[in-house]
């Protein structure tokens, strides 16, 4: 967005000024959290933020959690806003403080979660001047917000805390940065409270004519294979309900995306679950058509079956992730692409019928139109093709040559390749034992991928995973945030080693603050993901992938369950199928954080797997 005027409707205007009593600014910057509902703030302090830490100890409504690193406490705040469905706050001081929020700030931006990042900056008259602590952190955050302040006057604070909740909040959320110098913080005035805000030149509220759904309507009426294609934006407009009332009423097949996950049941007989590079077969047959798997990159593609010839694009963005080459996705469909944000149409794929609107808007209206003339198509044959589909090639894995002859065999299993435990099987047996519930959140990784695919979600927000800028040790953080907004769900973090490492830190946070989440690690003792290109792609050189002791590879290392008991929180480790069910069973029963270790190959590969930038006739899927 670029620079905003603003113009306040404040009570002032009807003739009665919310004027509070004279406070500081740091005050006045708490009190401003407090009327936008604010109750949990994750924040650390130093030089340029104990102000407002100060004055954070004087307020009733937020509970201030300490995490044990910056971008812990961003990851949470996200978790919170993810799980909540309402921004997440977090807080730093300036220079290092600031630029530890970095990556959750991108992070955010990416996946278009409301985060509100605050910072504590160096007193006005010594910004420029390059002294202890400051970082331009306007500067360094201003590709990845959706909007930045720089408070320069205390009268401001109350305007721009509104105006950064409004924006992060509305529209497409995304990540808001407010910067404050500590003079400010410092200062006193009266605060002026305004009634609400409208931002000039900003228009969140975008709704579809109803022309432009008639025309969806029409499309589908002509259509033979549709396929419904929605995303995060399903999950952040609150769309769900009216996508399962329009996917039942036309009867078309729902894929999601990775952000799109929980946004449609994946139990439900409409469902294709997930599509991409590591998605579904059928989901990615049902877009983009069935083909010969093809040598080489350079061999022709050689059709079999045909794809969809009508691709309902709702809340999505055509990420690399689930097109592959671009040009070959869906390529013979015609493409309704419905999103809030303009910028998103046309953008990595042209769109038939593109739509600025609100999803959830869109959807009732739809539905209201459907309601008073029922679509009349069946697509028979269409579910007959899909129902084939996912006949021929179901989510499965089975025990590979690969893994029994690997060091994991001999290193741990002593040759009892019957006790062997796949990542797989960690992930269907919690999902029984959870019956499907709980919120799950990741790691970057394989696990990652095997969480999405192993555990069915059923609801929105459900499934919290750093998917479009792809960050490890978002995982654990993100599971306390989910968990202080949901204490009444399980809440669970699936994780890589290598990725529960880069945040283990706040396993102190969990146990001081009483956050019961579950770290439920795939320890393969590697970069998984990376060995499985290593793998694929430079005939299994590895390049700086393994985590364990290469000098003791029989020992697992490092010793998570040491370093959880350090933090006093309780931690088990499991190496024999025989004992995985109980021990999944004492860590969902524990009521408080708990670390379950489970050691698994690192032989294992994803699958299905579309390589980076190529076709469906190149996807690799177990037969
Ligand atoms: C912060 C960060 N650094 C590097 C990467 C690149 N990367 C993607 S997956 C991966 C391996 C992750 O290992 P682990 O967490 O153990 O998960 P696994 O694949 O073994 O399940 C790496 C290094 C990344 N995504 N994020
Ligand atoms: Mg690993």
């Amino acid at each position: 967005m670029s620079k905003t005027t603003t113009e306040l409707k404040s009570a002032t205007a009807r003739g009665r000024p919310d004027v509070g009593p004279a406070m500081l600014g740091s005050e006045i910057l708490v009190t401003a959290l407090e009327r936008e509902g604010v109750d949990t703030i994750f924040a650390y302090p130093g030089g340029a933020s104990m102000e407002l830490h100060q004055a954070l100890t004087k307020s009733k409504k937020i509970r201030t959690i300490l995490p044990r690193h910056e971008q812990g406490g961003a990851f949470a705040a996200e978790g919170y806003a993810r799980a909540r469905g309402k921004a997440g706050v977090c807080m730093a001081t300036s220079g290092p403080g600031a630029t530890n929020l970095v990556t959750a700030i991108a992070d955010a931006y990416m996946d278009s979660i409301p985060l509100i990042a605050l910072t504590g900056q160096v007193p006005q008259a010594m910004i420029g001047k390059g002294g202890f602590q400051e970082t331009d952190f306007f500067g360094v955050t201003l590709p990845i917000v959706k909007h930045s302040y720089l408070i320069t006057d205390i009268n401001d604070i109350p305007r721009i805390v509104k105006e950064a909740f409004y924006i992060a909040q509305t529209g497409r959320p995304g990540p808001v940065v407010i910067d404050f110098p500590k003079n400010i913080q410092q200062q006193k005035a009266q605060p002026v409270w305004p009634g609400e805000v409208t931002v000039r030149g900003y228009n969140p509220d975008r709704k579809a004519d109803d022309v432009a759904l008639n025309e969806i309507i029409g499309l589908i009426e002509k259509s033979d294979r549709p396929v419904l294609y929605v995303g995060g934006g399903i999950i952040s407009g609150n769309a769900s309900e009216e996508l399962l009332k329009f996917a039942e009423s036309t009867q078309i097949p729902v894929t999601t995306t990775i952000m799109g996950v929980g946004a449609f049941p994946e139990s439900h007989p409409l469902s294709l679950r997930w599509l991409g590079m590591h998605g579904t077969a059928y989901a990615n047959w049902a877009v983009s058509g069935e083909f010969e798997l093809r040598k080489s990159f350079n061999d022709p593609m050689v059709k079999l079956k045909e794809g969809a010839d009508l691709l309902l694009a709702f809340g999505v963005r055509f990420d690399d992730r689930v097109t592959g080459k671009v040009e070959k996705f869906c390529e013979t469909g015609t493409i309704v692409h419905i999103d809030v944000d303009a910028s998103e149409i046309n953008k990595n794929k042209p769109a038939n019928l593109p739509i600025v609107s609100d999803i959830r808007y869109a959807l009732a209206r739809l539905n209201e139109m459907i309601r008073k003339r029922p679509v009349r198509k069946k697509f028979t044959a269409w579910h007959q093709q899909i129902t084939a589909w996912k006949e021929k090639a179901p989510l499965r894995y089975r025990l590979t040559e690969e893994v029994l002859k690997s060091q994991h065999m001999r290193d741990h299993m002593g040759g009892k390749s019957g006790e062997v435990i796949l990542p797989q099987i960690v992930i269907e047996m919690l999902y029984e034992l959870t019956g499907g519930d709980a919120i799950i959140t990741t790691g970057v990784g394989q696990h990652q991928m095997w969480a999405a695919q192993w555990y069915q979600y059923k609801f929105p927000r459900q499934f919290l995973s750093s998917a479009g800028l792809g960050a490890m040790g978002y995982g654990y953080p993100a599971a306390l945030g989910a968990k202080v907004a949901c204490p009444d769900k399980q809440v669970i973090d699936i994780d890589g080693d290598g990725s529960f490492l880069m945040n283990v830190q706040e396993l102190a946070t969990a146990h001081i603050e009483k956050i019961a989440a579950k770290a439920l690690i795939l320890n393969n003792q590697h970069l998984g993901m990376v060995v499985q290109w290593e793998d694929r792609f430079y005939q299994g050189n590895r390049g700086h992938t393994y985590l364990g002791d290469p000098e003791n590879m029989k020992q697992v290392y490092p010793d998570f369950i040491a370093m959880a008991k350090s933090f006093n929180v309780p931690a088990e480790r499991v190496m024999f199928k025989r004992d995985l069910r109980a021990a999944l069973q004492r860590m969902l029963d524990s009521d408080e954080p708990y670390v379950l270790d489970v050691i698994t190959p690192y032989t294992e590969h994803v699958l299905p797997f579309i390589p980076a930038g190529r076709t469906i006739a190149d996807m690799i899927y177990q037969r």
